[in-house]
């Protein structure tokens, strides 16, 4: 008996569904991972606490002498702060030195993800590959001013449009160049509004190019080189303004080039997309230049034929992560799950292939796979999994049509091969998704204006009080999308419009916000009515986390529309990342800071240092016009962000505007 309960005690614990999602389909994979004795990460959560000094940011781990844990005293610091670590280095340096080089991994990221993009782009440009061609040819003009490439030429005197082709290779080359240019600044830096250019340069902080800064991270983090917090943050800076209005914004410019750029479409999201009598084939990771090979192949007439010979009714693809974000925004191809649902998807028994290229993708996948015939397909040279089970077919530009067709084609010979009972989970809503720059400026514009300026009249007037991206990822210590929902549902009910990427987006889709009928359910009435007009939901679905980069654009184009200041700190507007967990959201949220937002995080792993604590979190505003936030609680966290919109309102004198508009609908609503 007492060797029974020892075993019981030992036991991993098993996380409880509902306690760990508010999505009722995660509910029920989790709730069958635990009949089928599997483990997933919600349960790995439960039995493995986090490191409390970690949390604080105050382990340095960056020489063999340590690692030097310095956690905060829990009576806090009364007087001098005499912490060190055995070099001297103190709490505020190393936690900006972690805090740097977070920055450094997560814009090493989506740079690398761009580079990716641009090299498939000189390719396509070079016409070196058939699998990829230039699509979009007016986005293609549009960079190619941005980047200084000429699009008309002198002949006798006269201006005549350049060849496309030559257009394009010299956008590829100079794209790709912005990586590792000898000298100069990195060029997307001048389509941000000029005071904030301006600030930048005052500061020193312009990137020079994108890896430059990576690798000056690494180097001033290195034992005994930089030293002063104010100082490493200043590099921080510059790096994550490589990455917003560089890699990230190179990245999602050459995908619209070579995809298409998104307009609206309507689909559907959760992991009821999947379907029992086709072949599910997921997609998971961030670049689109896999996917969009496996859509092509996946709807030609011989895979379509291929299947049914097999016996399935079709081939059902969907995504995961921002590899979703990316086929829905083009292809309408629905979306499974974010990244807490990339277990759950396997669970369902239906999943035929789960195919995987770079980033949050998590090992453990491969051991949820082992547990049915699920093939796990990776495809980039730098993201290779030890596990025996886990098939690597290398995805090459140059082969990609045959690359993809061997994927597509190993999914559909493993449908037989299905080896447990089926069960998708019944629930899926339907999304509409594709704002880009572009098209958000068609549906706040209209065709003929063309321009932001009706976004910006009716935050004038009051209608919209102000607008929020809400981005980023889900954590497991935190209810798997609670925070998202909740926050966005504050912020729309209050009418701030949000603009929102990455699993965020996904999260508000699996709920059904993202539909124009949303708007009359969940938005104040000013919102609300806006929305009614223009025909668009409460909450705009903007892309992958890279897409970050069209938020950035956007801001600059109601800068540009007039009427709200000159600079994107002076306009009501305000960040949120609340269910993060990657170095991309600090890099992304540092590069919102830094271009002049407030941006509110669940926590940061800084309080360990109070002094650097405060430089961020409340210095940086009188630097940058920006500055981070923290707070776990979403209602208090949405509501911070509206203290902040309306703090902007007042200093632009357009607080009195929105008061007489509540006057009008309550009024309204007596009569
Ligand atoms: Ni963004 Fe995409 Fe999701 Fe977080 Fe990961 S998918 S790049 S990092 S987890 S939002």
């Amino acid at each position: 008996m007492a060797e029974e309960k020892k075993k019981a005690a030992k036991a991993p614990k098993l996380a409880d569904p509902v306690a760990s999602s508010i999505d009722v389909a995660s509910q029920e994979m989790i709730a069958r991972s635990h009949v089928l004795g599997i483990e997933t990460i919600f349960d790995r959560a439960l039995n493995m606490k986090q490191c409390a000094i970690g949390v604080q940011g105050t382990c340095c781990k960056n020489c063999s002498m340590g690692p030097c844990r310095l956690p905060l005293p829990k009576a806090g610091i009364e007087g001098e702060d005499t912490r060190k670590g055995l070099c001297g280095a103190t709490a505020n340096t190393i936690a900006a030195r972690n805090f740097v080089r977070m920055i450094a991994g997560g814009a090493a990221a989506h740079s690398d993800h761009g580079r990716c993009v641009a090299e498939v782009f000189l390719s396509a440009a070079r016409k070196e590959t058939d699998a990829y061609q230039i699509k979009d040819i007016d986005k293609l003009l549009a960079v190619a001013g941005h980047l200084d490439v000429a699009t008309t030429i002198e002949v006798d005197g006269e201006e005549l449009d350049r060849d496309i082709d030559e257009i394009a290779v010299e956008v590829g080359e100079v794209a790709l160049n912005e990586w590792g240019k000898a000298e100069g600044e990195v060029l997307y830096l001048k389509r941000a509004p000029k005071a904030r250019y301006e600030i930048w340069k005052k500061q020193g902080v312009l990137p020079r190019n994108i890896d430059r800064e990576i690798v000056e991270i690494m180097h001033r983090t290195h034992m005994g080189v930089d030293q002063d917090y104010k100082n490493l943050m200043k590099q921080g800076t510059r790096a994550c303004l490589a990455d917003g209005w560089g890699g990230s914004m190179l990245a999602t410019d050459l995908q619209d080039i070579l995809f298409g750029t998104p307009y609206p479409l309507q689909s559907e999201a959760n992991l009821g997309v999947m379907k029992a009598d086709h072949v599910n084939i997921i997609i998971h990771g961030h670049e689109p230049v896999l996917s969009e090979m496996i859509i092509a192949v996946a709807q030609s007439q011989e895979m379509i034929d291929y299947t049914k010979s097999k016996g399935a009714a079709g081939i059902q693809l969907s995504g995961i992560c921002c590899t979703a974000n990316e086929m829905l925004q083009r292809h309408a191809v629905p979306l499974c799950g974010n990244f807490l649902q990339q277990e759950l998807a396997i669970i369902t028994g239906a999943c035929d292939a789960m195919v995987v290229d770079i980033q949050c993708i998590m090992q453990n996948i491969a051991n949820v796979a082992n547990c049915f015939h699920t093939k796990l397909i990776t495809t980039h040279p730098i993201a290779k999994m030890e596990q025996d089970n886990v098939i690597h077919i290398e995805f090459d530009e140059h082969h990609a049509v045959e690359d993809a067709k061997r994927i597509v084609k190993m999914a559909i010979d493993n449908f037989k091969n299905r080896d447990s009972e089926i069960m998708i989970p019944q629930y899926k809503e339907p999304v509409v998704a594709g704002f880009g720059v572009e098209s958000t400026e068609y549906h706040l514009g209209g065709s003929f204006r063309g321009t932001y300026y009706t976004l910006n009249d009716n935050i004038i007037n009051g209608r919209i009080r102000g607008v929020a991206g809400v981005v980023g990822c889900n954590n497991a210590r935190t209810k798997h999308n609670r925070d998202h929902i909740a926050i966005c549902k504050e912020l729309i009910k209050n009418d701030v419009l949000v603009l929102t990427t990455g699993c965020t987006a996904i999260a508000c889709a699996t709920e059904g916000l993202l539909v124009p009928e949303a708007a009359a359910v969940y938005a104040g009435a000013g919102l609300a009515e806006v929305c009614e007009t223009a025909g668009i939901p409460p909450i705009l679905h903007l892309g992958s986390c890279v897409d970050n980069s069209r938020i950035l654009l956007a801001a600059t184009e109601v800068v540009k529309a007039g009427g709200l200041g000159n600079d994107i700190s002076e306009w009501p507007v305000a960040g949120s990342a609340p269910e993060w967990m990657s170095e991309k959201a600090i890099s992304i949220g540092h590069y919102f800071v830094a271009s002049g937002v407030y941006t509110v995080f669940s926590n940061l792993p800084v309080t360990g240092a109070p002094v650097f604590e405060n430089y961020i979190c409340k210095e940086f505003e009188d630097i940058y016009g920006g500055m981070w936030a923290t707070e776990e609680d979403p209602i208090k966290h949405a509501h911070m962000m509206i203290a902040h919109i309306d703090k902007k309102r007042k200093e632009l004198g357009i607080d009195k505007a929105r008061d007489r508009v509540m006057m009008d609908f309550a009024a309204r609503q007596a009569l």
